[in-house]
């Protein structure tokens, strides 16, 4: 099938656009591939569901309108494809030294470590995704929530596969032994860690799932918009594809933690209970109370950002530089897309304060992604603050600020409040119970993850969402569960 084609073949074992079937030898490491996919989705991906038909989205197109179908699937069956983006006619190198250039359809092989590096970070993180997430079938709030994280697990499944694509298709016998280390690796595991450290943290219960793919998904978002970008066009083409389905994750998150909100401000309104700080109280009506879901918003945004990696850093200005990785929407950025002048201002220590300061702009790219994240995120939590205004309760969430909690880059010798103020470690140790989620807090969520499976019926703790999945209603059989799980 020639390039371009929008059309999914979909008779082969791997339905994709790519034209495998006229690529003998990508298509034999493919499926040489699948298998050892297959057994690693098995063991380490949902458990205990793998034979329940979930009422799943399978992209069947590339085109925005109409690229998914609806139909209950046995997750193991699931089509996982690789979908590219349509090419763009002529497209150029956007940014970097190699800016006007035509883009590329092969790998420069100067940067040929460099993407590679930049593909299995990428790749690494999607299953890791999935064994954090394993869990959580069991315990879920409804059979509409449990088809969201069923949904969200076969879709970065699919998204390993996108990068496994690249690897075995530009990078040879590397790339094949890449794409094996990528099912090998395991989150969380002492000897073979993935790769960055968020998605080597548990994702214990449902709120922490609904801040995950809040927060931690938008990481996802920001960086597949970077690498959307590249003068590599085949990554470019797969990232954009990534995205649309990255949305649909948000989504879930943004309403999964709204939803909690809902519940919990009703119950308190209901209750006559007006103090939203008085958490015995909130506890005691079987709700989650505000502020420890402002707790696990402190904990899960300050995992995140450290996923952008150092402030000032080398390799994000030759990514950069190379015409690998762009800045979130390049495209529309109206610089000279080289920024070998420019200077962008970066919040460092010194002597002792946050400051900020001016720093050449090529080497201050994570930072700036990170800036355009908290933006991002900052948007949700106003719609958040906005359900809990409607319900009359004086109480605002906010973002920690980006101090506050730090194991990566400029602030992780030091303590600070979700204020930025610098702590001791005395009073780091003091205080962190109530910035971070105690074991009190936690034993209370999970006290209260008791499955609901009855269709149309929802747990006690999460209101039911406004509309259904596919124009479905609230009360759809979303996961038919097989006798076993
Ligand atoms: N943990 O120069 P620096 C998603 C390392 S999420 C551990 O600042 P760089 C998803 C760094 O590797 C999106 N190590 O690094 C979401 C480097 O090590 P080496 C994932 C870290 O390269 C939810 C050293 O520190 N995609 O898709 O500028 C569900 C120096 O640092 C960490 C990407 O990230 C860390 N957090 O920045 C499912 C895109 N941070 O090489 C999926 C690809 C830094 O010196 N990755 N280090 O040994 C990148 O663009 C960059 O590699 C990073 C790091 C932004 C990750
Ligand atoms: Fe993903
Ligand atoms: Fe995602």
């Amino acid at each position: 099938m020639p390039d371009g084609i929008t059309q999914v073949d979909y008779d082969g074992l791997i339905p994709n656009n790519v034209g495998l079937n006229e690529d003998a030898r990508v298509r034999k490491a493919l499926e040489t591939w699948h298998p050892g996919y297959i057994d690693w989705w098995t063991t380490m991906g949902p458990e205990g569901f793998q034979d329940s038909l979930v009422y799943l989205r399978t992209a069947i197109g590339v085109d925005p309108k109409g690229w998914a179908k609806f139909d209950y699937v046995r997750m193991p069956d699931y089509k996982w494809g690789i979908l590219l983006a349509p090419a763009v006619e002529g497209r150029s190198i956007g940014f970097g030294a190699h800016k006007g250039e035509p883009a590329w359809q092969e790998v420069p092989g100067e940067y040929r470590a460099m993407l590679r590096r930049l593909l299995v970070i990428q790749g690494d993180t999607e299953p890791a995704s999935v064994e954090q997430q394993r869990h959580l079938g069991a315990t879920a709030p409804s059979l509409y929530d449990m088809r969201n994280l069923f949904q969200v697990n076969v879709e970065e499944g699919r998204h390993l596969w996108a990068m496994v694509y690249l690897l075995q298709k530009y990078f040879g016998r590397e790339g094949r032994e890449e794409a094996e280390d990528l099912l090998r690796r395991r989150s969380g595991h002492v000897d073979t860690p993935r790769m960055l450290g968020a998605f080597n943290e548990a994702t214990p219960d449902w709120l922490s799932f609904f801040m995950f793919t809040y927060f931690t998904d938008r990481d996802g978002k920001m960086q597949l918009e970077a690498l959307a970008q590249s003068g590599f066009d085949p990554l470019s083409r797969t990232c954009r594809f990534m995205l649309t389905e990255e949305a649909h994750h948000m989504f879930v998150g943004e309403t999964g933690v709204a939803r909690i909100i809902e519940r919990t401000c009703t119950a308190m309104r209901e209750a006559g209970l007006h103090d939203p700080h008085d958490i015995a109280a909130a506890r005691a009506l079987g709700v989650i109370d505000l502020p420890t879901l402002q707790k696990k918003i402190n904990l899960h945004f300050s995992l995140t950002l450290d996923l952008f990696g150092n402030e000032i850093s080398t390799n994000a200005a030759n990514a950069f530089n190379s015409g690998l990785k762009g800045r979130y929407r390049e495209d529309k950025l109206t610089d000279d897309h080289q920024l070998l002048a420019q200077t962008y201002p970066v919040l460092r220590l010194r002597d002792g304060a946050i400051v900020s300061e001016d720093v050449p702009a090529l080497s201050a790219l994570n930072m700036r992604l990170r800036d355009d994240f908290v933006v991002d995120a900052a948007s949700g939590v106003g719609r958040w603050n906005k359900v809990i205004e409607k319900a009359g309760i004086s109480f605002r969430l906010a973002l920690p600020h980006v101090a506050f909690n730090r194991r990566i880059g400029e602030f992780a010798p030091i303590h600070a409040d979700t204020a930025g103020n610098l702590l001791s470690q005395a009073g780091w140790q003091a205080r962190i119970g109530s910035f971070l989620p105690a074991t009190e807090d936690n034993l209370y969520i999970t006290s209260l993850m008791q499955p609901v499976r009855a269709t149309g019926e929802y747990a006690p703790w999460i209101a039911p969402p406004k509309v259904g999945i596919d124009n479905r209603p609230g009360d759809f059989e979303y996961v038919k569960i097989a006798e076993a799980a």
